[in-house]
């Protein structure tokens, strides 16, 4: 069965060329079923494969996920605030929570990080707002927005600088390539929830 990081390119490359998506991701249903593969590999599959499309592939969209910790504090309002006055669209948004196995599919990518079990127990802890986010440039203008992971060093006036508490508790979540805004958009929502 293919790794992780294999399916996830196989996915994306899938999206790219519409004709191979069935074909391919039946393949890769297959060939995890046949072989004892991750419990990880089995979710990447059966979570984000329905709703990847090639519509929800637009380079202009990134995603974002405002985390526990800001929608406890009630910063829910404040960063939506400061998304739309950044000049970015919303295309799609949810208020939700995560299980803990949705927060370990989500974040398969890091299960070898050595805080890959802190990050989803604290990912699926309380309420998220999940929403795909539309402008110019959208991924490297959000991490822009939002500043670099450890709020003690992010850029005054940034996201996390303002609202973050920690490392881990750092107020939002911001896709780092355009494959990973399809994939992550794609966990959330499908081509009808977004306008
Ligand atoms: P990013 O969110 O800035 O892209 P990543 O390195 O992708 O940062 O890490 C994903 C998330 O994992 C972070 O946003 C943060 O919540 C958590 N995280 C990252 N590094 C640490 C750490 O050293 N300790 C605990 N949690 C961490
Ligand atoms: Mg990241």
């Amino acid at each position: 069965c293919p790794t992780v990081n294999e399916s996830r390119r196989i996915l994306v490359d899938a999206c790219k060329r519409p004709s191979l998506y069935v074909p391919q991701i039946n393949s890769l249903k297959m060939a995890c079923a046949r072989s004892n593969a991750s419990s990880e590999n089995k979710d990447l599959v059966t979570t984000f494969a329905p709703n990847l499309n090639p519509n929800t592939m637009a380079t202009n969209r990134t995603f974002t996920m405002i985390k526990p910790d800001a929608t406890g504090a009630g910063h829910t309002g404040k960063i939506i605030d400061r998304i739309i006055s950044n000049g970015f669209t919303i295309k799609a948004m949810k208020w939700t929570q995560l299980s803990l196995a949705d927060a370990q599919a989500f974040y398969a990518v890091h299960s070898e990080r050595p805080f890959y079990g802190e990050l989803t127990e604290y990912m699926s802890s309380g309420p998220i707002v999940a929403a795909i986010l539309e402008k110019d440039n959208a991924v490297a203008d959000f991490r822009e927005l939002i500043g670099a992971t450890n709020p003690a060093e992010a850029k005054p006036g940034t996201i996390r600088a303002d609202f973050a508490e920690s490392i881990a508790a750092n107020a939002v979540h911001g896709s780092d390539s355009d494959d990973n805004a399809a994939m992550e958009g794609s966990f959330y929502f499908s081509q009808r929830e977004l306008a």
